[in-house]
């Protein structure tokens, strides 16, 4: 009853700001579209831990409008390709190993991989486990220079004997989290000092809150929208399948609109006035 009157609450709030032409960044409607999950291989976690936490994701994540589904390296390619600038939130979570069909191993691809085009179409990777982007066919092939390629920064995570403990919105979003290790982290500094990149939210760092190495935590491009987020990027067992899970429900559900909304909204609004609306 309650999540009806919400969708009520959140159409009526949509088809006023469609003909206001406001948007309310805080106000989402069913804003994540559809997210892939790639655990043919990991790093820094196993087949089995990472099969586990996918189905912990699939059987509980309810916030998705259309679908999550697990890909194959050489299927997941089609999914970036189908949902890259189409003016929803879609999410790629990954295991600590980045599939090849999406970023070509070794860096070549500077500016134009399925990676990077999807993450500057709005859209969001979530890694867990072994350095983002850095693990791919061949080890380490991408090495530190993955995140950099593919985030157009300078960013690290160099953190060897950092550990992690929930931040205010780690209590409030992400439950499941507990102090543990996070020696692959953010760096604070690097993120503010980079112009294009904005930190959206902290769920842990070395300082419980304020601190200077942050995992989890999503970053956001200020110019395209999209997101970063490494969760638990450390090796052992942990919650990865239950802290990913509360972060799209707890967080992202209520937390995150459709790429661009008010230019997509007065687009809409255009098309419905010219009668070509479909
Ligand atoms: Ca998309
Ligand atoms: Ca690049």
């Amino acid at each position: 009853m309650f999540s009806q009157v919400c969708k009520f609450v959140l159409i009526f709030v949509f088809v006023l700001s469609s003909l206001t032409g406001v948007s309310n960044a805080k106000v989402g409607t069913a804003s994540i579209h559809k997210i892939a999950i790639f655990n043919e291989k990991a790093s820094w976690t196993d087949a089995a831990a990472a099969k586990k936490a996918t189905d912990f994701i699939m059987k509980n994540v309810d916030s998705v409008s259309s679908e999550i589904k697990v890909y194959s390296d050489a299927d997941i390619a089609g999914f970036a390709k189908e949902n890259t600038d189409d003016g929803n939130l879609d999410i790629i979570i990954t295991f600590g190993y980045f599939p090849v069909s999406l970023y070509t191993p070794g860096n070549k691809q500077k500016e134009d991989s399925l990676a990077e085009q999807f993450l500057e179409g709005g859209d969001m990777f979530i890694n867990t486990a072994d350095y983002i982007f850095y693990v791919t066919q061949g080890g380490g092939a991408n090495g530190a220079d993955g995140l950099k390629t593919i985030t157009d920064s300078t960013f690290d995570m160099w953190g060897d004997g950092n550990s992690s403990k929930p931040t205010a919105d780690g209590k409030k979003y992400t439950p499941s989290l507990k102090p543990a290790p996070a020696v692959r982290p953010f760096k604070i500094d690097q993120i503010k000092a980079d112009k294009n990149w904005e930190i959206e939210v902290v769920f842990g760092d070395n300082n419980g809150g304020g601190g200077s190495m942050a995992d989890p935590i999503i970053i956001r491009n200020k110019e395209h929208n999209g997101r970063v987020c490494i969760a638990l990027q450390t090796g052992g067992a942990h919650p990865r399948g239950e802290v990913i899970h509360e972060i799209i429900d707890n967080y992202l559900k209520l937390n995150v609109i459709a790429v661009d909304p008010t230019a997509k909204i007065a687009v809409a609004w255009g098309d419905i006035k010219r009668g070509s609306f479909k």
